[in-house]
């Protein structure tokens, strides 16, 4: 994520909160301006300022005083009730990290959840106006790496004991749980490399010589390779940072490739381009080759993550609610097929849920 995307979020969210708190607008969709309980369906509430929203879920009654209060107050658990009815696809194992925007007076945190979307639950604290990004978890799903306010940090997984290990973005837990990689500015903040750190914070080194615009720094399964986003591009590079090694697997003029993300046997790399007019999730052969849009869809599609055992993706989407103020965090098939909205299994929210990060 580029400093750019982090203001452009935070303004959003920004602007998203004052317009809830200015016109009592309707949260989720499902009612325009409701006039009576009758005019909400499920168990939503119609709120005096004409929307609906669901008392038992803090995210949707987020822009009242009055809802605050209705609310178990103090405790960020999203009731699973209204989802237990919905049939989830098979093969949902496992942990998501991910960042949620869930309250006006909150900021992007992160939160843990089932990887068939029950139990969210916030974990991380409010530090200043920072906000939290690009989670990532330790091979062993103990701890979680994460960006927050230009550092990257470490943590348990339920959040105790954050300790700070390097200045930069973007980090990615090698699979020996050893290392952490990242994308940090440095020179004056005219080169943004892709640089390793052991995971205690010890011997930071750069594996790109001298880049401008590198980005989005992930492992290959054996701990050898590192994709990344170069310019316009996804490369490849060795750990050793041997640039003799480098392999380029897009060629892009004019669009942009990013968020390469290898699959868990190595033979596949899920990532994000912008090739057909929009943000688009594509899958490609390891070397480059066969790359095929799986999304096909003309919202933003983004931060892919692979399932354990590598049949399913996860990623970010705002094809529910198109103002750029709302995303989803779906799964689907590795083919694009047997779409399924994760994040409303414990009841939609209308604001922003991203980032999915799934345990190995
Ligand atoms: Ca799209
Ligand atoms: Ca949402």
């Amino acid at each position: 994520m580029t400093l750019t995307d982090l203001v452009k979020k935070f303004l959003a969210a920004s602007a998203f909160s004052l317009a809830m708190y200015a016109s009592g607008c309707n949260s989720g969709g499902e009612s325009a301006g409701c006039r009576t309980d009758f005019d909400c369906r499920g168990d939503r509430i119609c709120h005096r300022e004409g929307y609906c929203y669901d008392p038992r879920n803090l995210e949707d009654g987020g822009s009242s005083a009055d809802v605050h209060n209705v609310r178990d107050a103090g405790r960020d658990i999203v009731s699973s009730d209204s989802g237990r009815d919905i049939p989830r696809p098979e093969g949902l194992f496992g942990k998501i990290a991910f960042i949620s925007y869930r309250n006006r007076s909150d900021r992007f945190h992160i939160w843990v959840m089932n990887a068939d979307g029950d139990n969210p639950i916030k974990v991380t604290e409010n530090v200043g106006n920072n906000n939290y990004f690009c989670p990532s978890w330790s091979p062993d799903a103990r701890k979680i790496a994460y960006e927050l306010g230009g550092g990257i940090y470490t943590m348990n997984a339920d959040g105790s004991n954050s300790v700070r290990i390097a200045f930069g973005q973007e980090p990615a837990w090698s699979p020996d749980g050893q290392k952490i990689s990242y994308s940090a500015l440095r020179d004056g903040a005219r080169l943004q490399d892709i640089y390793l750190i052991n995971a205690d914070g010890s011997n930071e080194q750069s594996i790109t010589p001298g880049l401008m615009d590198a980005h989005h720094p992930t492992w290959s399964p054996n701990g050898r390779m590192i994709a990344f986003q170069f310019w316009k591009d996804i490369w490849l590079i060795d750990i050793n940072g041997n640039w003799d090694n480098r392999a380029r697997l897009t060629t892009s003029t004019t669009y942009t490739n990013y968020n390469p993300v290898f699959s868990p046997d190595g033979r596949k790399i899920v990532f994000v381009s912008t090739r057909d007019g929009n943000n688009e999730i594509y899958v490609m052969n390891a070397d480059g080759g066969n790359q095929i849009n799986i999304t096909n869809n003309p919202a933003n599609d983004e931060y892919p993550t692979w399932s354990p055992n590598g049949q399913k993706i996860m990623f970010t989407t705002d094809r529910d609610e198109r103002r750029g103020l709302n995303t989803e965090i779906y799964v689907m098939n590795t083919d694009g097929t047997g779409l399924f909205n994760i994040t409303a299994v414990a009841g939609n929210n209308s604001n922003y849920d991203e980032q999915p990060a799934w345990t190995r």
